[in-house]
């Protein structure tokens, strides 16, 4: 069991009075308890203080400080986050700022090595901070009219802490994983002046069109659990529970992602109305995404964005704010950007494999001693060189890192590969291949295609493999008759491909409504000697899906013709990845991924959230090979 509570300084003993009377004899007895206990933390290396800080409504936010009886002149490495500040700095039953910080969202390398201040606050609403919880609380605007959000809870906290901490040299930086990195981006919104950077690491950015909650429409209801969890308590007293073991079975039971929330009563929670209330990417949606505002200011404070190759919560919105900042101006002077194979936070951790697949080294602690430690310390501390390059990104499949001055652009014009489908399964990157004809499959949301191998557990549960399902083997997935998937020969040189692929897919269904997943993926050779078990291994390097409806405009759905021929276009995550001699590229297309996203009826319905059991039909989708195929940059080839 975690060890908790030990870093609390002062424990209240439960106990009342300080002498209990003894039923039988009616004589006194000393408890062993005193009413407060008090630590000596004599022996300890940082000195602990448990603060209220009050925001400009009166609010006051739950802070921890942790100093190193060291620090002279030292700076502030701040998080804000709904994960319970207690719990994030109370990890070991240790004296040691190190030992403590072994929890969730610190790095111990980096903060203790380099001398910081760690501060770490609970957001309002949550754990020890007074206030209202609203999910990813929007920006003061149309959505938010009171006088507060999280950029100005930022500005009043970092204005307390420069104040109230004489150990510190008065610089700031923010920084987070996830929805703490959602919270460092915040941020940067009329940013306090001692506010130097800003590290937003896999950050929640966009939840509708590629995030958490939605992907192109499509809703993700293994997040129910979190909203459960998360959204019903203040302190996560009450956590979601089934009778059933398998998702899979769970969920297609329930028919409808709104039936299963109503019948947990979810209809309490204000989160859980606005998802069944804005299903479509409407304006509610729009005026949140944070790439669509942060670039409505200049960015004024050195940023590090953080991201992960295989996340599988947040991979859209970093890089789509990297796009959009770098659309709105070319020359970004205070945007970098990371990027590495990990999972979701994977590069605050040890780093040493992709899934099964053994890397070369451990890249979390790459980027955090190379990229991430000389970059706080030239904003922070004056004292280092900054980084060479404004990308840093790992090239999976040669395993190595590679500086640049930027992403290549967001749609491939030049240098690009085109992958052409073929109606005999092939993938073939020759325009003049012969691609006429089509593939067909029945898509039975009877029987819909489970995104990882059944029993599908709960997120977080014991057994659960969600951390890493973006890097599961997709062998299941091709075996099945509903799946078509096209693949190349066998390569005799490397390919390199980096950016986001383009998805053109031409397809027609006998439904109304129907989804498309297209996954991009490395096939391993049949023997791989030096880890057996990646033999044929099906590696997804870039995949997402696309809820058809949506084909045309993401804020207005429109029914799909029946039997008419219909373009669904769409860009899969980012990828920097070097398919090597012997591997094969392969393009599997399928109309379900279940049960992280909720089965589409296929049959058109004002909204899926209450689409009733008779709408759930079978259709048979066929794709239009000729005109069909997936367009990506191609990088010169980089030979291991
Ligand atoms: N991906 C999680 C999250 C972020 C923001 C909103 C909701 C969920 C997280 O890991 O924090």
């Amino acid at each position: 069991m975690v060890k908790t509570l030990l870093m609390l300084l002062c424990v209240t003993a439960l106990s009342t009075p300080a002498l209990a009377q003894n039923a039988a004899t009616g004589a006194d007895i000393a408890p062993d308890m005193p009413e407060t206990f008090t630590v000596n933390t004599e022996r300890f290396d940082f000195i602990r203080r448990d603060v209220m800080i009050p925001m400009r409504d009166g609010v006051k936010l739950h802070t921890v400080i942790l100093i190193p009886k060291a620090a002279q002149n030292a700076p502030i490495l701040l998080t804000r986050t709904p994960y319970n500040a207690t719990r994030m700095t109370s990890k070991a039953d240790s004296g040691t700022l190190r030992s403590i910080l072994q929890g969730y969202d610190n790095m111990p390398d980096v903060i203790v090595d380099g001398g910081y201040i760690r501060v770490v606050q609970d957001v309002r609403g949550k754990y020890g901070s007074e206030g209202d919880y609203v999910m990813n609380r929007p920006l003061r605007g149309p959505l938010n009219p009171t006088k507060v959000d999280h950029s100005t809870d930022t500005w009043d906290t970092i204005e307390w802490l420069v104040h109230n901490i004489p150990q510190s040299n008065g610089k700031v930086g923010i920084l987070g994983v996830s929805y703490d990195g959602y919270t460092a981006l915040t941020a940067l919104f009329n940013p306090h002046p001692a506010l130097k950077v800003s590290v937003p690491m896999n950050p929640m950015v966009d939840g509708w069109m590629g995030d958490d909650w939605f992907h192109n429409g499509a809703f993700r209801e293994e997040m129910l659990s979190y909203i459960y969890n998360q959204d019903a308590t203040r302190k996560k007293s009450v956590i979601w529970w089934s009778n059933q073991y398998d998702n899979y079975d769970l969920f297609l039971n329930s028919v409808s992602a709104g039936q299963l929330g109503k019948e947990r009563g979810m209809e309490q929670i204000g989160f859980f109305r606005q998802i069944l209330a804005h299903p479509a990417y409407d304006s509610w949606w729009q005026q949140q995404a944070l790439d669509r505002l942060v670039p409505t200011q200049r960015l004024s404070v050195p940023t590090l964005l953080v991201h992960s190759l295989w996340d599988q919560e947040d991979n859209y919105g970093d890089i789509a704010l990297y796009y959009a900042l770098k659309h709105k101006q070319a020359d970004q002077p205070n945007l970098w950007l990371a990027m590495g194979p990990w999972n979701h936070g994977g590069e605050i951790k040890d780093a040493s494999t992709l899934g099964p697949i053994r890397l070369h080294s451990d890249t979390g602690l790459y980027f955090r001693r190379t990229i991430l430690e000389p970059f706080l310390a030239h904003y922070l501390k004056d004292d280092a060189i900054p980084l060479p390059g404004r990308v840093s990104a790992y090239r999976s499949g040669s395993d190595t890192w590679e500086t640049r001055s930027a992403l290549p652009e967001q749609d491939c014009t030049q240098d690009c590969a085109t992958l052409h489908l073929t109606a005999q399964h092939q993938l073939s990157l020759n325009a003049s291949a012969s691609t006429s004809g089509s593939v067909s499959y029945l898509a039975d949301p009877a029987h819909p295609v489970p995104y990882v191998q059944r029993p599908v557990i709960t997120r977080d549960a014991p057994g659960s493999v969600w951390d890493d399902w973006l890097s599961t083997d997709q062998r299941n997935a091709a075996s099945r008759p509903d799946v078509a998937t096209f693949t190349s020969p066998v390569l005799t040189k490397p390919i390199a491909l980096d950016g986001q692929p383009l998805v053109h897919l031409t397809a027609t269904t006998t439904g109304t409504d129907g989804d498309f997943v297209v996954k991009l993926i490395d096939v391993y050779p049949d023997e791989v000697p030096e880890q057996r078990e990646l033999g044929g291994y099906q590696l997804m390097v870039s995949s997402d899906i696309l809820r058809g409806r949506y084909r045309k405009s993401f804020e207005h759905p429109e029914a799909i013709p029946a039997g008419k021929p219909q373009l669904y276009q769409f860009r899969l995550p980012v990828m920097n990845h070097t398919f090597r001699p012997g591997h094969r590229i392969m393009v599997q297309v399928q109309s379900s991924w279940f049960p992280l996203y909720d089965r589409n009826p296929q049959t058109y319905v004002s909204s899926i959230f209450t689409a009733p059991p008779e709408a759930y039909k079978p259709a048979t989708i066929t794709l239009d090979t000729a005109a069909s195929w997936l367009k990506v940059h191609q990088a010169s080839p980089v030979t291991p």
